[in-house]
């Protein structure tokens, strides 16, 4: 097994600092700000074994790169790497579950309370002297109380949302492909029986193929004129331009977004619809959270290279045995 400064490691594109600097103690490094693996000269792809990403990396990348033996991925949602073809190659992927599991809960329900109590709007009108010059900010249409609400994705994520959501005083209940046996929330098989059952759909669940523009022109009619929708999964998991409409005319009150079809650009209708909140996918990022992150791609690497099991693997690399370096 080689010591971790005999490895080089390829920073593909924008990554977090304090993890450029996490991999750069243990590693030697190589930053390439682009996504474009054309900006790598041949003469260095040889000697990349290691990548660390957040986000996308095309597979005509991974295929760049002769002797790549891991991929860590920083971010548990990985729909941006195939982990499949990764594995293909032989190239093991990792992830960064459970640490910013509860940062990105507690987001959620921030996000909730703005999409429903008018938080930001009603900051700003504070901000603009408007409660002096005009009165208090209008009573709000909108209150968490009574309400019930759904989470389409009841995994590590989802049930810490579920959980603070029981804290409020909400009725839970959800959506996954398979019914979990250790939770008593109501399970709903569809996602449209789910967006009938309750006001509030909240989407915690991966992006790719199998949750394509899953919450379409159906689930948010079965939502009704007095639901909230609330996204922190991917926004490829929306119709994008079906949740648009739905917001214009009425099919749906509300929504709550921390995720967009094609991020960092958020469409300008969507921008100009009053009834919409919008961040700019911010869900893990406080600097604690993101270290944290970052420190375990790194402790993903430091492992592949001691020829230790990897910490956090993704299941499609554990599938093909990729859940450790073979000895060499
Ligand atoms: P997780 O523990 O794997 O949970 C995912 C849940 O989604 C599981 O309960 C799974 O249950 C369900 N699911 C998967 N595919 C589904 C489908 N096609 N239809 C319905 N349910 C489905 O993952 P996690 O750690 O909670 O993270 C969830 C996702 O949150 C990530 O993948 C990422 O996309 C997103 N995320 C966003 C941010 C942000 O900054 N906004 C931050 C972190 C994570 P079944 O397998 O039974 O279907
Ligand atoms: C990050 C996320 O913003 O973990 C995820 O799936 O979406 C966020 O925590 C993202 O991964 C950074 O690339």
């Amino acid at each position: 097994m080689s010591s971790s400064s005999d490895v080089t490691v390829l920073v593909f594109g924008p990554y977090n600092g304090d993890g450029i600097a996490e991999l750069e103690r243990r590693f030697t490094v190589r930053h390439l700000k682009t996504r474009d693996i054309a900006e790598l000269p041949e003469a260095e792809r040889g000697g990349i074994r290691a990548v660390a990403v957040a986000g996308r990396i095309p597979n005509a990348a991974i295929d760049a790169l002769p002797n790549l033996e891991i991929i860590g991925h920083f971010g548990v949602g990985y729909d941006g790497v195939d982990a499949g073809h990764a594995a293909s190659r032989g190239v093991a992927v990792t992830n960064t579950p459970d640490v910013l599991t509860e940062e990105v809960a507690d987001t959620t329900l921030g996000l909730l309370l703005m999409t429903v109590r008018e938080l930001g709007l009603a900051e700003a009108y504070a901000r603009a002297g408007r409660w002096e010059a005009e009165g208090p900010y209008p009573l709000t249409r909108f209150s968490l109380r009574g309400k019930t609400a759904g989470i389409m994705g009841l995994g590590r994520i989802g049930l810490a949302i579920a959980e603070r959501l029981e804290a409020f005083g909400l009725e839970v209940a959800y959506h996954n492909r398979s019914r979990r046996s250790d939770v008593a929330y109501a399970y709903h098989d569809t996602l449209e029986g789910l967006a009938k059952a309750v006001d509030i759909l909240i989407v915690a669940a991966p992006g790719g193929p199998s949750t394509d523009k899953a919450v379409n022109e159906g689930v948010l009619t079965a939502l009704g004129a007095e639901g909230i929708f609330i996204n922190i999964g991917r926004g490829s998991t929306v119709d994008e331009p079906a949740l648009i409409d739905a917001l214009k005319n009425g099919t749906i009150a509300r929504a709550g977004l921390d995720v967009f079809a094609d991020e960092p650009r958020i469409p300008a209708d969507l921008m100009a619809l009053p009834n919409a909140t919008l961040l700019p996918h911010v869900a893990s990022a406080s600097r604690d959270t993101r270290r944290a992150m970052g420190d375990l791609v790194a402790d993903n690497l430091s492992a592949w290279f001691a020829g230790e099991p990897l910490p956090t693997p993704v299941p499609e690399s554990e599938a093909a045995g990729l859940s450790r370096a073979k000895a060499s």
